[in-house]
């Protein structure tokens, strides 16, 4: 039988309280990861990380402001607040999280011209990020997302790991949303169409 993991989805300080792009009480669901981090035999981050200058940065695009959206090769691009920098306090993961056991890091949004919500492929649904391999070579075959946030990473992870043909669920009680346009509605949708088990 395939074994599984746990993939936690960006706890980092950036989607907290305080944090650039903050998710509203995002950091309520430390205890609740670390508490699934403990069950799971394997554990798998993803750490969002961009370089200064991202072309998902509204800063980086003069007239715009963040949640307005541009186009980009590979389609509609939504503007962020500058966030997760690589190397800074708010790409660092929440301080309360325990990540020690966590078998791989999977960093994401490190190319500056395109941005990557899930920790399968980058926005343009092409570029992999190398998750489904290692995966696989290791026989894990169901995986559990938990993290932040519902509406974007953890949605289009859990939608690309349908797309890989591995089992997904989705523990929406250890996962905050963003909210942006009813997206928190319309991805729970897809996620359920999709075959994503959402508990
Ligand atoms: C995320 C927007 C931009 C997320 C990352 O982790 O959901 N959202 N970058
Ligand atoms: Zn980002």
């Amino acid at each position: 039988m395939a074994s599984e993991a746990l993939v936690v989805v960006d706890v980092q300080n950036d989607f907290c309280p305080g944090g650039a792009l903050a998710v509203e009480r995002g950091d309520e669901v430390v205890p609740l990861v670390n508490r699934l981090i403990e069950r799971f035999e394997h554990v798998v981050l993803t750490q969002d990380w961009h370089p200064a200058g991202h072309s998902s940065f509204a800063s980086t695009h003069p007239g715009k402001a963040p949640c307005e959206t541009v186009d980009m090769p590979y389609g509609e691009q939504t503007l962020w607040p500058d966030h997760c920098v690589q190397a800074t306090h708010g790409a660092a993961f929440h301080e309360g999280l325990e990540w020690t056991k966590a078998e791989l890091v999977i960093r994401k949004g490190f190319r500056k011209a395109i941005d990557s919500y899930s920790a399968f492929f980058e926005n343009d649904h092409e570029t992999p990020t190398g998750l489904t391999g290692y995966l696989r070579e290791r026989g894990i075959g169901k995986l559990t997302f938990a993290g932040l946030a519902t509406d974007y990473c953890v949605a289009f992870s859990a939608l690309d790991a349908r797309r890989q043909g591995f089992e997904a669920t989705v523990m929406l009680e250890a996962c905050r949303g963003i909210d942006l346009g009813g997206s928190l509605a319309a991805m729970t949708q897809r996620m359920r169409e999709a075959g994503v088990v959402l508990a």
